[in-house]
């Protein structure tokens, strides 16, 4: 075993107590550290220094590492599909639209637990740009708080609160780019050559050129192109986003090993998962989408090592938007590990498709063309998220019929009498993306609703999509809000920083008024709230769906059924129609359902679990 470096620069950062442990895992771990980064810039010739550099800064990354999250990273380690079961459940939201600011968020963690939450995902709370920042997803330093959220301390305090009730607190974690006024860029621009070197700068249009060629484009509407012109580098910089996030330039080994930094020293101060945003992009090569690249695969397996020896409790969640075929490879191989979860988001496309189409064909696709996950991985299962729905993701499963997608966008906007009110995202443009904003319940019908019937429906299509997700089998997210029925927020428009992105028309503040009714049956809310609550109770007293039990989409003959089964205790039903559909269970094939009637009758939307 010595194809790859010693560890003594590692071991020797730490204190004698961490040394075993630390060794033991350097053994596991350390070979496809190296062999992932030997790939990526093993052809440098200060990569042996660099290496040994980057392991000296884990050693201290690590020694830094409080006791009590020490005390975590063995927990975690004594049982590492802590995360599978089927009790978790997790909650998405802006933490100032949620809660104010930090402290705002911690007062809600009654909340959380009444409705059975135990991991927190708390969209971007570190300092963002000055200005118009994407959300928060143009980060301006890793190592600071948005002063309008709280401070560092503040973090570790809600950490340990979320963590004393039982939830974990994932951060986003954005990798792909940083603000144009974070230190990095400002350095750029005032002409550190070393900090240029951070980015993509091209001194003219012929490589941007060349590259726009085969790239696609994210915000074709409000952010054309991919590469921005800035007078203070004389050049094109690379800007996937908005011409504000500057693509970090990862064949340049610095950026890694400060990213790496980045993300254990939030780790150490309490974040138990993170969340990988725009993964799919992180390296670029002419001729391609720079997409999906393996190099892109070999970055995230290189963190997931350097993770795994230095802060070996803490997740990685991968957020790539890609096709279904292109998802499992972020969960990684066995034996090479990549993400532990990542956001299977043709699942939730698909599921709204079927709404719209009142048939299961592109959903049953999706799921066919789902591989089981290695071991210790698994899909993060979610029905709506603070972005658009892209329907073009969709576009394998619909044999590349654009107009199918259309149809299906114009549907949620709206059209032909439907019962959806969404907001179309950045459709307008040459190259138009087929994308749909909107609360979950405004595009399950509630805004539309006239009568108690209508809202009857409403409310079995909200429940509906969350049960494909809460049943499917990994770890289920909910958005904030979607627990109360919230509907769409138009404020957005009034605030010119805003008004261009109707994705923020799924960021509503936290409706307290909602929330006040919320254990009332005959309210709205107290609805939405007790039916939500009542099928994330049957799934954590259901063994099945734990995420690691196997799913088999059963052959129905109805168009409009979706019927899957876990193992062979679980059996799901879902009615994407407005039929009534008589479903003969003896003809799923998934045999004898005693206690059941032999023909299982589905009323209009409607959802039912079997259990043997
Ligand atoms: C991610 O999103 C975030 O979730 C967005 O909120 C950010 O704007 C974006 O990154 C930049 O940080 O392509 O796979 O189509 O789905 O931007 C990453 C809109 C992404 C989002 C898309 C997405």
């Amino acid at each position: 075993m010595t194809d790859f470096p010693s560890p003594e620069r590692l071991l020797a950062a730490l204190p004698l107590a961490l040394r075993a442990d630390a060794a033991r895992r350097y053994a596991v771990h350390g070979p496809q550290l190296y062999r992932r980064l030997a790939g990526l810039y093993g052809t440098r010739p200060d990569f042996d220094r660099w290496y040994d550099d980057l392991l000296g800064s884990i050693g201290e990354l690590l020694a830094a590492r409080p006791a009590d999250l020490l005390a975590l990273d063995a927990r975690r380690a004594a049982d590492p599909g802590w995360f599978l079961r089927q009790h978790m459940l997790g909650y998405s939201a802006y933490a100032d639209r949620f809660g104010g600011d930090l402290a705002g968020v911690g007062r809600r963690i009654g909340h959380l637990r009444a409705l059975g939450v135990t991991y927190l995902h708390l969209l971007p709370f570190l300092r963002p740009r000055a200005g118009e920042n994407d959300g928060g997803f143009a980060v301006a330093s890793f190592d600071e708080v948005d002063p309008a959220l709280g401070s560092m301390d503040d973090l570790e305090t809600l950490c340990a609160h979320l963590r004393g009730a039982g939830i974990s607190l994932c951060a986003d974690f954005i990798l792909n780019h940083v603000a144009d006024d974070h230190a990095w860029a400002r350095g750029a621009q005032a002409g550190d050559a070393r900090l240029r070197e951070f980015f993509h700068v091209f001194p003219d249009r012929t490589m941007p050129d060349r590259y726009e060629r085969t790239l696609g484009q994210v915000f074709p509407a409000a952010a054309p192109g991919n590469f921005t012109h800035v007078p203070a580098l004389d050049g094109w910089v690379w800007t996937t986003f908005y011409p504000f996030q500057w693509d970090l330039n990862y064949a340049n080994p610095a950026v890694l090993a400060e990213i790496a930094a980045a993300l254990l020293r939030l780790a150490n101060r309490g974040v138990e998962v993170f969340r990988l945003d725009s993964t799919a992009f992180l390296w670029k090569r002419e001729g391609t989408s720079c997409m999906n690249q393996p190099e892109a695969h070999a970055l995230l397996q290189a963190l997931r090592a350097i993770v795994d020896i230095a802060a070996p409790g803490v997740l990685l969640k991968a957020e790539a938007i890609v096709p279904t075929a292109d998802l499992p490879a972020y969960l990684g191989q066995p034996g090479e590990p990549e993400c532990h979860l990542a956001y299977h988001s043709t699942l939730m496309a698909a599921s709204w498709a079927a709404l719209a189409e009142q048939d299961t064909t592109l959903l049953r696709r999706v799921v066919a063309g789902t591989p089981t996950p290695p071991s210790g991985a698994s899909w993060l299962t979610y029905v709506r998220c603070h972005d658009d729905i892209g329907w073009k993701i969709l576009a394998q499963e619909a044999d590349g019929a654009t107009d199918r997608l259309a149809a299906i966008a114009d549907f949620f906007h709206g059209a032909g009498g439907s019962f959806a009110a969404g907001v179309p995202f950045q459709s307008g443009a040459a190259s138009a993306v087929h994308a749909t904003n909107g609360m979950a319940a405004a595009l399950s019908g509630f805004e539309t609703a006239a009568g108690p019937l209508a809202r009857e429906l409403a409310l079995r299509r909200l429940l509906l999509v969350h049960g494909v997700a809460l049943a499917f089998g990994g770890l289920p997210m909910l958005y904030m809000g979607d627990e109360l029925g919230m509907g769409n927020d138009h404020g957005y428009r009034d605030d010119p920083q805003r008004a261009h992105d109707t994705r923020w028309v799924q960021r509503p503040a936290f409706d307290e008024h909602a929330l006040a009714w919320r254990d009332d049956p005959d309210s709205w809310a107290g609805r939405v709230f007790g039916a939500l609550r009542a099928l994330v109770e049957q799934r954590r007293a259901c063994a099945a769906l734990d995420a690691g039990v196997p799913r088999a989409l059963l052959p129905a003959q109805d168009l409009a059924l979706f019927a899957l089964a876990r193992g062979e205790r679980f059996l799901g039903l879902f009615n994407f129609s407005e039929r009534t559909l008589k479903v003969a269970l003896p003809a799923l094939g998934a045999g004898a359902w005693p206690g059941y009637p032999d023909e299982i009758e589905l009323g209009p939307w409607d959802m039912r679990w079997l259990q043997r």
